[in-house]
């Protein structure tokens, strides 16, 4: 049984409804199970077009999934995509209230800033650093719509790859003076180390991630455009966020990002 297009409203309304009420709900692919993964990118797509209909402005990019260990964790063995819009941006400086979430946890990223539009099937990790203004160290705030946190490849797809907020820090550098491979971070939850990780984690090189973001991008005609954030995936585990957590993430050269959730 294949879903037909009029479906994907309603499940649209079902995520969109979970994040507004901060209440988990069912995987859609419970219900629907012959949802397919490009129906899943589809309904992503349709989702962020209703958010900018809606008045929130395209951001940019993130990527997830895009270390081993967890894809292992997931069960799920591609990175995956979903798209940035305005009322995802939080600042350092103003507490994240925890009571607009349903169960979030956080995450260290690089992020990078694109000085030019980047589209195409064959593009690499030196066509993305050209085409990057800076990186800059970020966290990201994931809250998966979904019961539990739990979900397959089709579901998360769906609901935009878990986003909910993010936050870059204030040392932005320009990327061909870095090796992004081999930056460490180290991430403490109010004071005390929580996780720790370096840059090769994400696909091998951040870069490389964002490269293929924007290989897989071009199977839909997209790509990234100027003045986008990609937040190029997590560099460890994501731990949960509570009310009153600090959560600083250290990047060596890249300097540091904070969150107080409240
Ligand atoms: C999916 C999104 C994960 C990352 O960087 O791995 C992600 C999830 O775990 O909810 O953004």
């Amino acid at each position: 049984m294949t879903v037909v297009r009029e479906q994907f409203l309603e499940m649209i309304d079902v995520l969109a409804s979970a994040e507004r009420t901060c209440r988990e709900v069912p995987r859609l692919t419970e219900q629907h199970p012959a949802l397919t993964i490009q129906d899943a990118y589809a309904m992503q797509s349709q989702w962020i077009q209703q958010k900018i209909q809606q008045g929130a402005r395209r951001l940019g990019v993130k990527l997830g999934l895009t270390s081993q260990a967890k894809q292992q964790m997931m069960g799920i063995h591609e990175a995956i995509y979903g798209y940035l819009v305005s009322d995802m941006l939080a600042l350092e400086w103003e507490p994240v209230s925890r009571s607009t979430l349903i169960h979030p946890k956080i995450e260290p990223e690089i992020a990078f800033m694109m000085k030019e539009d980047l589209a195409g099937a064959s593009v690499t990790a030196e066509d993305v650093i050209r085409a990057t203004s800076y990186v800059a160290p970020a966290l990201e705030i994931i809250d998966s719509r979904y019961q539990d946190f739990k979900f397959t490849h089709v579901d998360v797809v769906a609901d935009n790859c878990s986003s909910a907020r993010f936050l870059i820090g204030s040392t932005w550098i320009e990327p061909s003076t870095v090796d992004l491979k081999s930056i460490g971070m180290v991430m403490s939850k109010n004071g005390a180390v929580a996780t720790t990780g370096a840059g090769a984690a994400v696909l091998g090189d951040p870069a490389e991630a964002v490269a293929w973001c924007v290989r897989k991008l071009a199977q839909q005609n997209e790509g990234l455009k100027k003045g986008d954030i990609v937040l190029s995936g997590a560099l460890s585990e994501a731990i949960p966020l509570n009310a009153g957590d600090t959560i600083q993430a250290s990047f060596g050269i890249l300097g540091t990002v904070s969150c107080h959730c409240g």
